[in-house]
């Protein structure tokens, strides 16, 4: 029997995921900061229709997690779980946007530049962007300003350039937006999923061991248990894709296949890529080895991943 069963898994989702709802709840009131000058009511509601009432909160959760691994609880991981969280909905949003993969529906619900305008969605990327940063560079994430910034420089790296946006851009470049189309090798289908979605799953990871102030081998082990399951997570989505369905996936499904997109599905095939998923699983559990018992709700997390069904 799985050391951590399913129900206990799903009990902690849940309960890490209404302690983030509650936080961001307030992160997004109306009340200005100091520093503010006025907080706009139509910026500050579409911004809550981007966060609130919807998300599996995978991000938050992966954060607390590998941080109470390291001894790290409470306030510090949920609010920097908070911040990742901000920022992979500022991704959905542009993502979402129709000079980008024009969808309608997120979450079960219209996307932000349907529920207001473009715009508007625009500025609430924007500004969930720099909310996230904001965040992390607060007092109460951590004690040790050296661990906030060691925080902001990561999340940075791992959102930018050589992360989710480079990704994002390698993915349109794919898609021949830009010059002519060409089908991805295997191996450029990894490096464009790592950057476009592994990169924050990864980041979340990492953070629980910045915060928890892990040493050298421990981070690097939570690195890589952050970088399997990025890739853990975009094959079972790919899966999703193929073999879901709009409704319950509360988001366009069939979009790869319509757009000819190449992702290990399409390399490996359905059956290779639920062997590639089984692997990564078995690599996991290899990885958090070291840690023992303390790591089992990390294995439950990678099994929870690889079988997602939304
Ligand atoms: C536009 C800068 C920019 C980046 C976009 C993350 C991303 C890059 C695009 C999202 C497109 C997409 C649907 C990718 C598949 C993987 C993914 C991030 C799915 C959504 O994440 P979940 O399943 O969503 O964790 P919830 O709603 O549960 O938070």
């Amino acid at each position: 029997m799985d050391a951590v069963p399913d129900q206990d898994f799903t009990r902690r989702l849940s309960a890490v995921a209404a302690d983030a709802e509650t936080a961001l709840d307030h992160l997004l009131g109306s009340a200005t900061l100091p520093g503010e000058v006025v907080r706009p009511e139509r910026l500050m509601s579409a911004m809550r229709h981007a966060v609130l009432g919807g998300g599996k909160r995978l991000r938050p959760f992966l954060v607390v997690e590998s941080a109470a691994l390291f001894g790290a609880i409470g306030q510090g991981p949920l609010l920097a779980g908070c911040a990742l969280e901000c920022l992979h909905c500022y991704s959905l949003v542009h993502d979402d946007l129709p000079s980008m993969d024009n969808d309608d529906l997120r979450r079960g619900r219209p996307t932000v530049h349907k529920a207001f305008d473009e715009a508007t969605a625009i500025l609430v990327g924007d500004a969930l962007l720099t909310l996230a940063f904001d965040i992390l560079a607060r007092d109460e994430v951590h004690a040790d300003a050296g661990v906030r910034v060691e925080l902001v420089r990561e999340l940075a790296r791992s959102a930018g350039i050589g992360g989710m946006v480079g990704g994002q851009l390698l993915d349109l470049a794919a898609e021949g937006r830009f010059d002519k189309k060409r089908a991805l090798s295997e191996s450029e289908i990894v490096t464009l999923q790592a950057m476009k979605t592994g990169a924050l799953l990864r980041f979340a990871c990492r953070a629980g061991g910045i915060l928890g102030k892990a040493d050298a081998s421990s981070r690097a082990a939570i690195d890589r248990y952050g970088a399997i399951v990025g890739q853990a997570f975009q094959i079972a989505d790919d899966l999703l894709d193929v073999e879901s369905d709009t409704a319950t996936l509360g988001k366009a499904a069939g979009k790869d296949a319509a757009a000819g997109k190449g992702t290990l599905v399409t390399a490996l095939g359905i059956d290779g890529a639920r062997a590639k998923l089984d692997a990564l699983v078995t690599e996991a559990e290899t990885v958090l080895e070291p840690f023992g018992v303390k790591a089992d709700i990390l294995r439950a997390t990678a099994r929870f991943i690889a079988q997602r069904r939304t």
